[in-house]
């Protein structure tokens, strides 16, 4: 009996799995390590700032902003007041925007999630909440590019009676500088989306 010949590597079917399984497994870490380095395998608006905004030691200034949402009475456009606004960094900053338009939009779902703030939360009246119903969304202000891309509030719409407007406060940090941009990205009407002064402006950090 040729005993050479039996001990001679041979390509049985456990030895076949074996390696389609470890090439499979080669592939999928090689396109991981891939799409991590480059954000290929990220989704369109990267929440980089979302994933832990635990509140850092060290930051003691207080800053607030209001922003309000309005509907021009005549044009029917609704707008951010202000549009462009500027908050330092190295502060807590606590927002407030006051949404005095009862109309509401569909959004994309994770545009109805709140993304970047402090505990990735919001107040919405008394409550404390992670995300709005992307069905009943009046806009939202998020900001699309620099190291804030992903920032996101959903802005749920004012009352149909009684009071006339939603709030919402968040607190956020940001200790990057730069200018930035934000746009509304629900589907609020033409005549205003991503119309800077409107639904789209510049976010400052300094
Ligand atoms: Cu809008």
């Amino acid at each position: 009996m040729d005993t050479r010949r039996r001990s001679s590597p041979r390509l049985t079917l456990p030895s076949i799995l074996l390696i389609v399984t470890v090439t499979f497994l080669a592939t999928l870490a090689v396109r991981g390590a891939i799409d991590g380095y480059w954000g290929g395998g990220a989704p369109p608006s990267a929440r980089k700032v979302c994933a832990d905004e635990t509140l850092p030691s060290g930051i003691h200034q207080v800053d607030y902003l209001y922003l309000s949402i309005f509907t021009n009475a005549q044009t029917g456009i609704d707008f951010y007041q202000p549009a462009n606004f500027t908050v330092p960094s190295h502060t807590l900053v606590h927002f407030t925007i006051e949404n005095h338009d009862n109309g509401s939009s569909t959004v994309a779902s994770e545009y109805g999630q709140v993304c970047g703030t402090v505990n990735d939360t919001m107040d919405w009246g008394n409550v404390t909440t992670s995300q709005v119903d992307p069905a009943d969304v009046s806009h939202t202000f998020t900001i699309t590019d620099g190291p804030y891309v992903g920032f996101n509030i959903p802005v749920p719409p004012a009352p149909r009676s009684g009071s006339h407007s939603t709030v919402v406060t968040f607190t956020a940090f940001f200790n990057d500088t730069g200018t930035f941009h934000w746009k509304c990205e629900a589907n609020c009407g033409e005549t205003q989306m991503g119309v800077d002064g409107k639904m789209s402006g510049l976010f400052t950090v300094i």
